[in-house]
Formats: C-alpha cells, sequence, structure tokens
C-alpha cells in the first residue's frame, strides 16, 4: 500500500476524518469534518503527515515556512525541525504591548515564504494570512494544504496568482476510504454531492470579506509630490465625485455632447481619441473649454507599451498631439520601467500624469500577480511624475497614489468580449478603489447625465462608508 494511503487510513481510525453529520462554522450542515488539530495528540502522524506535505515543496525554492494559525502551526514546525527551513508565525491578534508586530520571526523583504494550511474550503483563512506576510514585504507563490475540500478555494487562490497544492482532494479521499470499505456507497455520494452543491465562488467570497480601512483623499494629497495628482484630488474634492466617465463614442460631435452633459459630475474624462473618426484638433481645443468650464480633467487612455523611442514619438505625433494636451494618460509597463523613463521626460515638461496600467478587467487578463506587483513597483519608484495606477483588487503600498478601476457598472455582469463588470459601492468599499472608470454604463444611457449624477452620489457615498 502507498504510504499516502496507508496515512489515511490512520487518519480516519483516529477520528480525524470523520463522518456523519456535521455544523460548520458557517451554519452549514455538512456530512463530513476534518480535524486536523487532533493530530496533535500523535507525534508519528504528525511526522507523516509532515513527509507528504513536504513531497509537495521539496523541490521548491523558498525562505520560509508560515502556518495559518492555529491549526497549521504544529505543520510549519515540524517542517521546520525536520527540513531545517526557518519558520515566520503570522499573529492572530496585534500584541498590545511591545513591538506591534504580525508576523514574528527573522525575515527581509523580498523573501519567499510556503504557506501552509491544513484544510482549504472557501480559502479565506489562506488569504488573510497571506495578506499579512506580504503586508510585511514577504513574497509568496505557493501555498499547501493536506487536504483541498474542492468547494472553491483552490480556484479562488488560484485567480490571485497563488499556486496551490494538496497532499489530498476529497475526491480522492473518498475514493480511498470506499476502496477500504470504510465508507458505503451512500456516504461516497452523499459527500461528493454536498462539495458540489456547496462551491464557494471567487466573487462571493469576495463580498463576504470585511472592508478594510483604506486611505482618504486628503492623505493621498498630503504624501504626493505630484502636481497632476493634487489638483486631481482639489477637483474630487470640490465637485465630491470619484467618477471618471470613459467618453468611449466614436465622433467629435458625440463626444463633446457627451462632455457637456456628464461634465458637471465627473472628476475626469476619459478618452481614446484613436476611435473618434473625424478626431482633429479642434476638438481637443472644445473640450479643454469643456473641463475648463466644469473642472474636469482630460485623460487620454493611450495604452503606451512600446520601447521608450517609440512611445516617446507616439506621445508627441501628430494628428493627437497627446503630450499637448491631456493631463493623463496610461502606460503599460510590459516593456519595463524603459516606457515609463521615456515618457516621464516629456510628461514633466508638459504637466502630464502617468497612470501605470497594472492589472486588467478582462476575465482572461495576463496581468498576474506577479506582474501587477513589478508594476506597482515602477509606480511607487516614478511618484515624480506617476499619478496612481489601474488595477482591480490591489492599490500601491505608498500613501501618494490613486487606484483608478474599470470594470465597473452599476448592473455588474459581463460583456460579450471578456469585459467584467463590478458594483461601484463594492469596489470603493471592499476593494478602497480611489476613482472609479464608467463607460457604457453611462454613454450607454438614454440618459447619460442623469447616470453620471447617479453614479457620482453611489461612488461618494460608498467612498465616505469606507472612511
Ligand atoms: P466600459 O464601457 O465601462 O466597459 O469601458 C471601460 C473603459 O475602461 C474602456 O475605455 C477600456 O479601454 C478601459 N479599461 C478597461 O475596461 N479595463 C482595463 O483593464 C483597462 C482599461 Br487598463
Amino acid at each position: 500500500m502507498q504510504k499516502k494511503e496507508a496515512l489515511l487510513l490512520k487518519l480516519e481510525e483516529l477520528g480525524v476524518l470523520q463522518f456523519g453529520q456535521f455544523t460548520l462554522k458557517s451554519g452549514l450542515s455538512s456530512p463530513f469534518y476534518l480535524d486536523f488539530r487532533r493530530v496533535v495528540a500523535y507525534p508519528q502522524l504528525l511526522k507523516e503527515i509532515s513527509e507528504q506535505l513536504w513531497e509537495l515543496i521539496k523541490d521548491l525554492e523558498f525562505d520560509h515556512l508560515c502556518g495559518v494559525p492555529y491549526a497549521a502551526l504544529s505543520l510549519s514546525s515540524a517542517l521546520s525541525m525536520m527540513h531545517n527551513k526557518p519558520m515566520i508565525v503570522k499573529r492572530k491578534e496585534v500584541k498590545k504591548h511591545g513591538t506591534k508586530k504580525m508576523v514574528e520571526g527573522v525575515f527581509e523583504e523580498g523573501q519567499k515564504a510556503v504557506v501552509i494550511d491544513d484544510v482549504i474550503s472557501s480559502g479565506i483563512s489562506m488569504i488573510e494570512t497571506l495578506e499579512v506576510i506580504e503586508a510585511e514585504g514577504l513574497e509568496v507563490d505557493y501555498v499547501i494544504s493536506i487536504v483541498d475540500r474542492m468547494q472553491g478555494g483552490v480556484s479562488t487562490l488560484e485567480k490571485q496568482g497563488y499556486q496551490a497544492l494538496s497532499v489530498y482532494t476529497i475526491a480522492e479521499i473518498l475514493d480511498i476510504l470506499y476502496r477500504h470499505d470504510r465508507i458505503d456507497e451512500q456516504m461516497y455520494n452523499l459527500t461528493l454531492a454536498f462539495v458540489q452543491n456547496n462551491q464557494i465562488g471567487y466573487e462571493q467570497l469576495r463580498l463576504q470579506r470585511k472592508a478594510v480601512p483604506r486611505l482618504n483623499y486628503s492623505t493621498i494629497k498630503v504624501n504626493t509630490q505630484n502636481g497632476v495628482t493634487k489638483r486631481l484630488i482639489d477637483i474630487m474634492e470640490q465637485k465630491q465625485t470619484n467618477l471618471c466617465c470613459s467618453a468611449d463614442v466614436g465622433t467629435k460631435a458625440k463626444l463633446l455632447q457627451l462632455a457637456q452633459e456628464v461634465g458637471p459630475y465627473i472628476a475626469v474624462l476619459k478618452t481614446h481619441m484613436d476611435s473618434i473618426e473625424d478626431f482633429d484638433q479642434e476638438l481637443v481645443i472644445e473640450l479643454q473649454a469643456l473641463a475648463k468650464r466644469h473642472n474636469f480633467l482630460l485623460f487620454e487612455d493611450r495604452k503606451f507599451a512600446d520601447i521608450g523611442h517609440i512611445v516617446q514619438q507616439q506621445f508627441k505625433a501628430a494628428p493627437y498631439c497627446i503630450a499637448d494636451w491631456a493631463d493623463l494618460i496610461t502606460v503599460h509597463v510590459v516593456a519595463g520601467a524603459s516606457s515609463v523613463d521615456a515618457l516621464k521626460q516629456i510628461a514633466l515638461q508638459k504637466n502630464v500624469g502617468l497612470i501605470v496600467v497594472a492589472q486588467m478587467s478582462t476575465v482572461d487578463t495576463l496581468t498576474s500577480r506577479e506582474y501587477m506587483k513589478k508594476a506597482l513597483a515602477i509606480a511607487q519608484d516614478q511618484q515624480e511624475v506617476v499619478v496612481g495606477v489601474v488595477s482591480q483588487n490591489k492599490r500601491p503600498r505608498d500613501a501618494g497614489l490613486l487606484m483608478f478601476t474599470p470594470g465597473i457598472k452599476l448592473g455588474g455582469g459581463s460583456d460579450n468580449l471578456g469585459q467584467q463588470y463590478n458594483h461601484p459601492t463594492e469596489a470603493f468599499e471592499k476593494r478602497g478603489i480611489d476613482l472609479m472608470i464608467v463607460g457604457r454604463g453611462i454613454y450607454q444611457d438614454e440618459q447619460p447625465a442623469q447616470k453620471a449624477a447617479e453614479y457620482r452620489k453611489v461612488g461618494w457615498e460608498a467612498y465616505l462608508k469606507r472612511l
């Protein structure tokens, strides 16, 4: 018999795997229960489980082991001693005396940790630990567990960019136990059906999470040296709006009409000038006049993405001459920090703020967690010219940068080309965004002005509420 299989049978014998009727923490009634806390009573078992966990990570490069408190602390301790790997401990609560550290141990920023939990169900305990240790500057690529309950946690973690590895899935456990007559067919089917019918999705989990206190606009203003950021925050505070209208219409006339209508309710008007079929400089002059009259900034969402030499040309070249009129532009950092460096030279002269695209809103975006973190680091390094980032669920650690978020619509949902929408309240309160970017939610409405007013109200109230 395989070691893994023999170990599982022992776990069942010792009451770690239990079948029957149990009430879970969530109030749900479950036909099975996994109580790995019992393992501390059986040192040999702890050793055998730890050996199986080690198999998952033995070829990976990492500096620290971290167990999710409390159940996995014994696992991380055992692994640490067996394989001579340092361990860090995440506190469950902040200490009242002495240092206010949330992570105990000896570590440096940029070091890698593997996080361990006994069971992954929704993924929430794991995510809470990950947030704390990442806030201390540690990096995590892999998370491991003894059992994947197959209820959505692994896919939630993977959506966030982690690789989740487990010794057993619940399906494997059922197979082994059934083959060894430890459970009957009815229990097998009941348990599998329970798992299938009780999936906790990523979106649902996000909504359930507690709001994290976020920065207010005045704090960001105090922490920035960037003149464009200060101007933008002044506008937002004066007009009490955090709305950026994405004016993705196709003609000059439509664009001017929309800008005129939504002007009083927005802080920023965002454009894609290369999709205006009759674009000319007259349009720019008229838009500038409207921007002045209604007090908003002009944001050309050009998403520069080429080598430095080319983005400089694209930034200045006719017919768009973006550098001459835009207050804000977007830049991808797929070519590295060099795109930002190149644009910076012109942007500082022309008083244009850069927004780094760190994470996209599409369902199959390639902006992985690794990419996003690097993009945020570039934004942080270049705050002289960078106003903020475009991202969905992560803001820069530095208090001087703004977080812009597209993919926002009151009705939520998606389009049929990959765009995914979130409700503004959820975005401001739960994810702590600073400005929402709304396109079709406004300009496809029969009354764009009224819609913009509605978004303004909802967005501002959600911002105030999160404070
Ligand atoms: P929508 O109509 O609200 O879906 O328009 C969204 C706008 O935001 C559109 O102009 C996009 O170019 C822009 N956008 C986005 O949707 N997702 C992203 O990740 C980034 C920009 Br970056």
